[in-house]
């Protein structure tokens, strides 16, 4: 499989760690969406990153974009590979609903990260009120997921093992901290976020998988 897109985007980190964790080796072309907008609109017209084309199969050749949607045929391929029960998230009822919500959570925080991020380095004035709608919705998603971790007392968000929750809040946290850096101390305000990243960031999945933050998008409107 081919994956596109830079380890800087948590929406691509999420699928390349998930990829190493379940022993699905992919062969990455780290095309920037901005510098290589036209490499990757020959696979995927929104110029979006990630996009994931499969192997040769059945489905041969077949391009994934949305990092859920790619997230949810990898899960399916795990589970033909390794057997049932295996996927990182849980199959259903509320355990399901709820490891969705956190991912969610997440990806919104992320997307609004992103936001943040073109504010700053592509427009050429920011939005004060952009900006600031920004910076509240990250901090209540903080909040939010403090909490959530704080009732989850085990290991993993939900269970012992490392789920697609527990990898998007990971990944999400390293945008924020890197994008945005002194912006969110999570030290001071979210003690149990800050060990969570740490704890994903210790993983050998994690760290073959960084990629310093950079905006290669001409500055403009
Ligand atoms: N909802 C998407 C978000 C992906 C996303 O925002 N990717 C950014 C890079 S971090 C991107 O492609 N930006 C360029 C654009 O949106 O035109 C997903 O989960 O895959």
């Amino acid at each position: 499989m081919i994956l596109i897109g830079q380890f800087d985007s948590p929406f691509v980190r999420r699928v390349a760690v998930a990829m190493r964790l379940y022993g699905m080796p992919f062969e990455h072309r780290p095309w920037s969406v901005f510098a290589d907008a036209e490499k990757i609109a020959q696979y995927n017209p929104l110029m979006r990153a990630p996009t994931l084309v499969l192997d040769d199969g059945p489905n041969g050749g077949e391009v994934l974009i949305e990092s859920h949607a790619i997230l949810d045929a990898l899960d399916q391929m795990a589970i033909q590979k390794l057997g049932p029960g295996k996927a990182m998230m849980p199959a259903s009822g509320e355990l399901r609903r709820q490891a969705q919500k956190v991912c969610a959570l997440a990806t919104g925080m992320a997307d609004k990260a992103v936001s943040l991020a073109y504010e700053r380095h592509v427009h050429r004035r920011e939005s004060v009120h952009w900006v600031e709608r920004c910076l509240s919705q990250i901090a209540g998603v903080l909040s939010e997921l403090e909490a959530s971790r704080a009732r989850h007392k085990t290991e993993w968000w939900f269970g012992p093992s490392i789920g697609h929750a527990d990898i998007v809040v990971g990944t999400s946290l390293r945008f924020l901290g890197d994008a945005h850096a002194g912006l969110f101390d999570l030290s001071e305000g979210w003690p149990l976020l800050a060990a969570h990243a740490a704890g994903c960031e210790s993983l050998p999945a994690f760290r073959e998988t960084q990629q310093p933050f950079s905006v290669s998008a001409p500055a403009s409107a």
